[in-house]
């Protein structure tokens, strides 16, 4: 097994999960294929890295994250394989740690939202929200946070783990209390899979209802996404795709024997709409949904001329 293989496995089983996480995981086993790959010939050399691209690119659909960190270390012109390999490298490098410089960033610019005394709800496992529930912390502010178990694969534990290490009073509540408990909420923070050009959220199914909540209890409902979790392809109209996982996730294979004729549905991820967000915290600033079209064009603009030239799941011309 080569990291590459390793890292598509792992992106597939969940080990490697979390949309920052998975980006990152990717540039870097994109570097390591690199750096493995003959760089005699510059044709075959491409070929294998557009190879390592598809595999990579299949393991998650939803996480719009994924897709751009390949574009990113796929983004380069090369006369001969030496100079591909070195720029590959160095694209990965530079995605990982402006990757790892923008959940810092997302962590300053959101503390600023949370007040000493404040209660704040998080649903599922998000690098990006936790960051941002750390920072505040550790600037003093006494804070409790409030997350879901998140069925079926219970990342809440992953985000409880989290906050009881830190030293963060926490609460684990079941995905189903969460409208009972938005009273004593004062400000929602969850992180993104994928933010679309109308400024609509698609993360861990169960968020839209914890949108849904918040709004009717006028609780703040913030998202924490780095903008390479925006998607460019949604500027042409199309839609981000929604995981449809297991069901042995939900339901364990002998109740499935036991009624052969149940059909059990797992997506993975739910959208919610742009009006039920108040405010994405990204590295370059704390933004209304209405501006993600902005943050497409001007940031991710490479992107957009290419996803036009490339049908479907094509591999950028890297030559
Ligand atoms: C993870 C999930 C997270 C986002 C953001 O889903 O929905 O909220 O990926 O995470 P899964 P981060 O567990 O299915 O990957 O802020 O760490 O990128």
């Amino acid at each position: 097994m080569t990291i590459l293989t390793e890292t598509a496995e792992k992106i597939k089983n969940m080990e490697i999960r979390g949309a920052g996480k998975i980006a990152r995981a990717a540039a870097n086993a994109m570097k390591e294929e690199a750096k493995s790959a003959p760089t005699d010939d510059l044709k075959a050399f491409n070929k294998r890295m557009g190879e390592a691209y598809e595999l990579l690119y299949s393991t998650r659909p939803t996480a719009v994250s994924l897709p751009n960190a390949l574009r990113a270390v796929m983004n380069y012109k090369a006369d001969n394989g030496e100079e591909a390999r070195r720029a590959i490298i160095e694209n990965a490098d530079k995605f990982i740690t402006a990757s790892e410089n923008a959940v810092r960033r997302i962590g300053e610019i959101g503390a600023h939202r949370i007040k000493d005394g404040d209660t704040i709800l998080t649903h599922c496992n998000s690098s990006a929200a936790f960051g941002i529930f750390e920072t505040a912390f550790k600037q003093g502010k006494k804070i409790n946070v409030i997350a879901t178990e998140t069925r079926p694969r219970q990342q809440g534990y992953i985000t409880v783990d989290f906050l009881q290490n830190a030293g963060i009073p926490s609460t684990l509540i079941l995905d189903s209390a969460v409208r009972y408990y938005m009273k004593k909420v004062d400000l929602v923070i969850v992180g993104a899979d994928a933010i679309t050009a109308n400024g609509s959220l698609i993360n861990k199914v169960g968020t839209s209802q914890v949108a849904l909540a918040a709004n009717e209890a006028r609780v703040n409902f913030i998202v924490a996404a780095e903008t390479y979790k925006f998607s460019p392809r949604t500027m042409f109209g199309e839609r981000v795709e929604i995981e449809e996982r297991d069901p042995a996730e939900v339901l364990s294979p002998e109740l499935q024997k036991k009624w052969p004729k149940l059909k059990v549905a797992n997506p993975a991820f739910d959208v919610t709409p742009h009006k039920y967000i108040d405010m994405i915290i990204t590295e370059i600033g704390a933004i209304s949904p209405e501006m993600a079209y902005w943050v497409i064009k001007d940031k991710l603009g490479w992107e957009l001329q290419e996803t036009a030239e490339i049908n479907g799941k094509g591999v950028q011309q890297c030559e």
